[in-house]
């Protein structure tokens, strides 16, 4: 039976082996049946498959998904890293991890954090005064965009376990900014881009007690707990985020949660929503009778039929800062609630049963949420949200006087999609896909026939496919942008129980790519892709032809401010200086030495090594590293890096390029000699 089914698809295999055979893309073959004669590819293929096993799908599915050697992806996917506290840079269809990107988590290959001046820089901006982070919880990137479309210069990503936002420059991938926010403890809301990279927005996730710094206990949540959502201004010459043209708007304390951007019609307003309207903090422990009193957190915050979406005018929010309007509250300009609402540029929409997603369709009409507890999609329309607040046709106010728009004006339908609904992403042709993380499956379903292309009915469930196991986020290709694709769609799993050979009771989660035919047709699962490196929240997918990434660095860049490095040398420019305890030395690296291989300093000296690549030759990085001092950089072509430390151990130490950078590369070492002070004593 099988063979019936195998034979057309072999045929087409050779069409397409052929064709690369053709070309010439096999001149080497000795595989013994390329000999031109089809029938030989043919059952090759034909034995290969009955030895592995495959079905003709499972062979359909791997050339789908098969990227020759040497070719590229058509996609990069930038995923969170969850708390790994990175982002992984993946090719896709292929799935392949091309990069770590070292973001709140010090990271050795990158020597991002052992004591170059480029990592350690940046990672020394996130340490909230008194505190030193080293690690994150990256949930959401988002690219920066022009109109609405991904644009391949940066990407930002939020920190879920601390308030903070990295920054990364596409240029070379490397994170160039990370920032605490001040008056956010946790984020979890955004991370979103504006659609012209105005701003990047984060919210709180968990609120904190006000003023910043303060101690409330719990009885006092509802009065003095607030969260914020902080709009970070974008430096549009570089990406960096400017936190004196940034500013916040204070929030109930309702735990803020999913965030997105409105586009097009939308442009202008910022939407996310809650749970926990409860104003739960959990159950206290009573010491004496060792027992909770009262409902845990998860049933307290669960209790309420809706919560809150809120949105956000931030375009009218620029304009009150610039009038004025605003506290300064943490160092940053803020808009009380108060005067939000005075202004008309906060307002609520009830949103059921303990939501998790919103998301804004490509024409920026449709916000989509999902309640975890509630099988639908419900699907508000922006122009009725417009009307409303025009009209003031309000069901009520919340306790801190947010105005509630009516909930049946504002909604255009609910779509029952399934159990546990999280998150939508959407096509061009006017579905959402949906994950489903309780059932774990992908819902498809129309948005209204404004946008519907190919004859469907508005608001329908249309196809449904399983994952494995149990999808958190989803994303579809170019998925946040006015102009999304219509081919791929990946699933971020939360599990993957039996996918895998056994490793451990800790099991990687799982991206599982599917086919979208076009938006048409029925969805496809054709790969799985374990990741075993942290768990990933979020994903956004570029073409990789958007991407313009530097080849090397130009001679002498400081990597952080991509200007020439105040330190840079050229060869025959070495140098050492000593000013009393203090030592300085110009060093370069290039294939096979570093010059001086010989560093002579004294123990307690303060030693700075100016160590510059000198190399112009794609790929030539150099790492330099030092025993027993916990140094570790990475020179990539070009670059120049900055060490400062104290020579606080006497001994004979080696140092060593820990790239493998050419024939010769074990003989790139030197030695750092640190003369003990009772020696330098007996010599004074
Ligand atoms: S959250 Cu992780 S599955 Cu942080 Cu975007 Cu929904
Ligand atoms: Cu330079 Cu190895």
């Amino acid at each position: 039976m099988k063979r019936q089914y195998l034979v057309p698809l072999l045929a087409l295999l050779v069409l397409v082996l052929g064709g690369v055979f053709a070309a010439g893309a096999c001149g080497d073959d000795d595989g013994g049946n390329g000999d031109g004669n089809g029938n030989g590819v043919s059952s090759d293929l034909d034995d290969i498959a009955a030895a592995r096993g495959l079905t003709p799908e499972d062979m359909k599915h791997a050339l789908q998904q098969f990227v020759p050697p040497g070719e590229y992806d058509d996609y990069v996917m930038f995923a969170s890293g969850g708390h790994s506290g990175q982002v992984f840079v993946i090719g896709m269809p292929s799935m392949r991890i091309l990069k770590v990107i070292a973001a709140f988590t010090p990271e050795p290959w990158q020597g991002y954090g052992y004591g170059a001046d480029w990592g350690d820089t940046v990672l020394a901006g996130g340490n909230p005064e008194g505190v030193e982070l080293t690690w994150g919880d990256t949930h959401h990137p988002a690219l920066s965009e022009t109109a609405g479309d991904y644009d391949g210069r940066w990407l930002y990503v939020n920190d879920r376990a601390n308030g903070r936002v990295a920054m990364v420059d596409l240029q070379d991938m490397r994170t160039k900014q990370v920032l605490a926010i001040p008056n956010i403890q946790t984020s979890h809301g955004g991370l979103f881009v504006t659609p012209d990279s105005e701003y990047a927005m984060i919210t709180s996730k968990f609120p904190m007690p006000w003023p910043p710094g303060t101690y409330a206990g719990s009885d006092e949540y509802a009065d003095v707990y607030r969260g914020a959502s902080a709009w970070l201004k974008i430096d549009q010459t570089n990406g960096r985020i400017n936190m004196d043209e940034s500013f916040q708007l204070e929030l109930p304390p309702y735990t803020q949660d999913l965030a997105d951007a409105g586009k097009l019609v939308s442009a202008g307003w910022g939407f996310f929503g809650s749970f926990n309207t409860e104003l739960s903090v959990g159950a206290d422990f009573d010491e004496a009778l060792s027992e909770p009193i009262g409902d845990p957190m998860e049933a307290g915050a669960s209790r309420n039929n809706f919560d809150y979406l809120h949105l956000i005018n931030w375009k009218a929010a620029e304009q009150l800062i610039a009038d004025g309007k605003y506290e300064m509250i943490g160092g940053q300009r803020v808009i009380r609630i108060e005067t939000a609402v005075e202004e008309g540029i906060l307002y609520l929409i009830p949103e059921p049963k303990s939501p998790h997603g919103i998301d804004v369709s490509p024409t920026g009409r449709y916000l989509v949420v999902s309640g975890k507890l509630d099988p639908h999609v419900t699907i508000f329309d922006f122009e009725k949200v417009e009307a409303a607040i025009a009209a003031e046709d309000f069901e009520g106010f919340d306790d801190y006087g947010i105005p509630i728009l009516n909930y049946d004006s504002v909604l255009a339908a609910q779509v029952e999609v399934g159990a546990g609904p999280l998150h939508t992403q959407f096509d061009s042709k006017g579905h959402g896909y949906t994950s489903l993380f309780l059932e774990s499956a992908v819902a498809k379903f129309t948005l209204g026939d404004d946008v519907v292309t190919g004859g469907e009915a508005p608001f329908e469930l249309v196809d449904k496919i399983s994952v494995h196991y149990n999808i958190g986020h989803l994303a579809t290709a170019e998925g946040d942008t006015v102009t999304p694709d219509d081919n791929y769609l990946v699933a971020l799993n939360k599990w993957s129980i039996d996918r895998f050979a056994p490793i451990g009771p800790l099991h990687p989660q799982n991206f599982q790519l599917i086919d979208l035919v076009d938006g048409e047709g029925p969805m496809d699962l054709i790969a799985d892709m374990p990741i075993g490196i942290g768990e990933p929240h979020y994903v956004q997918i570029m073409k990789a032809d958007k991407l313009s990434a530097l080849e090397l660095y130009a001679a002498g860049t400081d990597a952080l401010t991509m200007d020439t490095h105040p330190e840079a040398i050229d060869a025959g420019e070495e140098k050492v200086e000593r000013d009393g305890n203090n030592v300085t030395v110009w060093m370069t690296a290039v294939r096979s030495h570093f010059t001086p291989d010989i560093v002579r300093v004294k123990e307690g000296d303060n030693v700075t090594l100016h160590i510059t690549n000198i190399e112009q030759t794609r790929d030539a990085t150099h790492g330099f590293a030092i025993a027993h001092y916990n140094i570790q950089a990475s020179l990539e072509p070009g670059e120049v890096a900055t060490f400062e430390f104290v020579a606080d151990k006497s001994g004979a130490y080696n140092f060593y390029c820990t790239e493998f950078c050419s024939a010769l590369h074990l003989e790139m070492a030197g030695w750092f000699l640190v003369e003990p002070s009772d020696a330098v004593a007996a010599l004074d």
